[in-house]
């Protein structure tokens, strides 16, 4: 596929445009992702709308593909192994037939007759952000386009914003949408990366002999997307190992091969890269592809200047030509009289410095984390009960897990209402007493709307045990009323939590217009938490706004948003961020355990 196309919805491979790897079309029956096929029916929900069909069998659509694209397995799995479709919710009889004709030919029928019926391309122009079938049809009717390339032409040379009322405004959003859909094509989240690399970790630590096999780069410094997955080890016989590394079944092409290292491009089109050295060369080796550059590059030449020369081997005093050798990263920053840096800081941020100073900080871990305050449960969009989130976040050794819920407001699915609410906090009170060593936190994710106002009254909201707040319509409200308007949540006092802050949607959606440093200080001002969702295609706030908000001493608290019990392990990407922020356990609010996180909570204390 053409680099040219951004996320082709006609396509099932959309993010091929990098390397330029192609997959075969016999390969597509085993391997049609949710995320794919979440996109053809949205893609069948857009076509719909342009047809001006029934508003439910639109909707019908849009609600299966955010239930697949969320649902928590492999539908190509479930359908391997017999397992019924119609068990996800939101996919009914006549979805499950479609699902599994695509998922088990590559292809829907229907999709392709009524791609059939519109000007060719214009489910491109769907795929973007920000466009809706009124706007695409005037694109493709009026202007003849039909690609990413082409709108991204007629908005250069002016063509589009002379088509509409707001012109130049629109134009520059839509560029700025398709900015950001370039941007996602070459970079892939971590959410993403981290299950591939450890995958192939599993698959190689079973060969003799094998040891240390640990991802570096960007992904074992938790930058929020990766470029590709550098991967290192230490083996009795490498080339063995680099053998073996080729042959993985994940591997769709050996880009080189040598004896100590290679590079493949696995399924998705990304491309690893493995090094192997001896074993007692481990460290030296781990620390120089960490990088980041810039960190490795200040490193060099400031021991330079000392005689040191640094490199994936070790380090020659260069006086005597003598090179030592590393087989812990602890001892290579140990020889060059610093304490050891994590690798979320090394980013040449001043960290050497602070390592100099002995001043590196204890950063928070996975291991402090006393439970989760951000979930859903399947009486709204989740997929579990209350009880199996419960027992699911004892096993994980939390103490406590708060139950947030959409409100009822436009455009969430299933969201709560008083009385829906009032049902599952008594819910919830029951598990409690069934229970032992997990205690549920009631409490909702209510919905700001645009004017500010909660979507709950304070007479329920008043009696939870957390109460979070979000914007999740109206994104593209001006700079200046967005920020009003979430202040004005901020300073309810209903309010203990603003979550996802910015809306962000990495690679996705642009952050909504907003003065965050105003959103910070109005969050100092009443002591309220701002989250770090770490969802990982959210992970918001990101790295750099965390480490603002720990500067000016607001509390923060690491949520998963999770949608079933397999997204509590989004946890890791959230203090990944934290990490990346500098923030150590006394930063995060939900390091607290039970006692003292309910009296933070307390409002009556705020
Ligand atoms: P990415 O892959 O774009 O997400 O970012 P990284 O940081 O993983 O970069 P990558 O894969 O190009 O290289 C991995 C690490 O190897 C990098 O963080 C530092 C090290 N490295 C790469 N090129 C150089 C170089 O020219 N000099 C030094 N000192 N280190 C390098
Ligand atoms: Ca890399
Ligand atoms: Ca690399």
């Amino acid at each position: 596929m053409a680099s040219t196309q951004v996320r082709a919805p006609s396509s099932l491979y959309y993010r091929c445009g990098k390397q330029g790897y192609n997959k075969g079309a016999a390969e597509a029956s085993q391997d049609v992702k949710n995320i794919e096929v979440a996109k053809v029916f949205q893609d069948i929900a857009d076509l719909l709308e342009l047809r001006g069909e029934n508003v439910f069998k639109i909707r019908a659509y849009q609600k299966a593909a955010r239930a697949i694209e969320h649902y928590p397995k492999e539908l190509n799995a479930m359908i391997d192994e017999g397992e019924d479709l119609h068990s996800i919710p939101g996919v009914g009889e006549a979805i499950a037939k479609k699902t599994t004709e695509l998922i088990t030919t590559g292809k829907l029928g229907y999709y392709e007759n009524l791609k059939a019926e519109f000007p060719q391309g214009i489910t491109n122009l769907l795929a973007i952000p920000g466009i809706g079938p009124k706007t695409a049809n005037k694109l493709s009717s009026e202007l003849g386009i039909s690609s990413v390339d082409e709108l991204e032409r007629a908005i250069n040379d002016g063509r589009v914003a002379q088509l509409f009322r707001l012109g130049e405004k629109t134009a520059d959003n839509i560029l700025h949408q398709i900015q950001a859909l370039r941007r996602k094509d070459q970079r892939i989240p971590i959410g993403e990366a981290l299950p591939i690399v450890e995958e192939i970790i599993v698959a190689l630590g079973t060969i003799p002999g094998v040891r240390n096999l640990t991802p570096a780069g960007s992904l074992r410094r938790f930058r929020e997307t990766v470029g590709d997955i550098d991967l290192m080890g230490t083996a009795d016989n490498p080339k063995d190992m680099i053998d073996a590394f080729a042959a993985l079944p994940q591997v769709s092409q050996v880009l080189a091969q040598g004896s100590t290292k290679a590079s493949v491009i696995v399924s998705g089109g990304l491309q690893v890269d493995l090094r192997m050295v001896e074993h007692d060369s481990f460290g030296s080796l781990l620390q120089y592809f960490t990088g980041n550059k810039q960190h490795n590059i200040a490193l060099r030449e400031k021991w330079h200047k000392q005689g040191l020369k640094l490199s994936e081997y070790g380090i020659t005093v260069v006086a005597t030509g003598k090179l030592e050798k590393f087989a812990t990263e602890e001892e290579f920053y140990n020889r060059l009289g610093l304490q050891y840096i994590p690798p979320e800081l090394r980013e040449a941020q001043g960290e050497i410095e602070r390592a100099e100073q002995g001043a590196i900080p204890k950063l928070v871990e996975l291991s402090d984390i006393k439970g989760d305050l951000h979930t859903h449960t399947e009486w709204s969009d989740g997929h579990d009960s209350v009880e199996e989130l419960a027992r699911a976040a004892k096993d994980r050794g939390y103490q406590y897990i708060a139950v947030t819920e959409h409100s009822v407001g436009r455009g969430i699915a299933h969201g709560l209402d008083m009385e829906r609410l009032r049902e599952q906090i008594a819910e919830i009170r029951a598990v409690n007493e069934r229970l032992t060593g997990i205690r549920v936190l009631t409490g909702i994710e209510v919905d700001i709307r645009a004017d500010g106002s909660l979507d709950l009254p304070h007479e329920i909201l008043s009696g939870l045990d957390i109460v979070i707040a979000a914007v999740h319509s109206a994104m593209n409200q001006s700079e200046e009323k967005m920020t009003r308007r979430v202040i004005d949540a901020i300073e309810d006092p209903d309010v203990d939590m603003i979550a996802h802050p910015t809306c962000r949607l990495i690679g996705e959606r642009e952050p909504v217009a907003m003065d965050l440093e105003a959103v910070f200080r109005a969050a100092a001002k009443y002591n309220k938490i701002v989250e770090i969702n770490a969802m990982p295609d959210r992970l918001d706030l990101k790295d750099t706004h965390a480490f603002r908000a720990r500067d000016l001493g607001l509390k923060l608290a690491i949520g998963t948003d999770s949608h079933s019990i397999a997204h509590l392990g989004f946890m890791r990407f959230g203090v990944g961020v934290a990490r990346r922020a500098w923030c150590e356990p006394q930063h995060i609010l939900n390091t607290l355990p039970l006692g003292e996180l309910l009296a933070v909570l307390d409002r009556s204390n705020h």
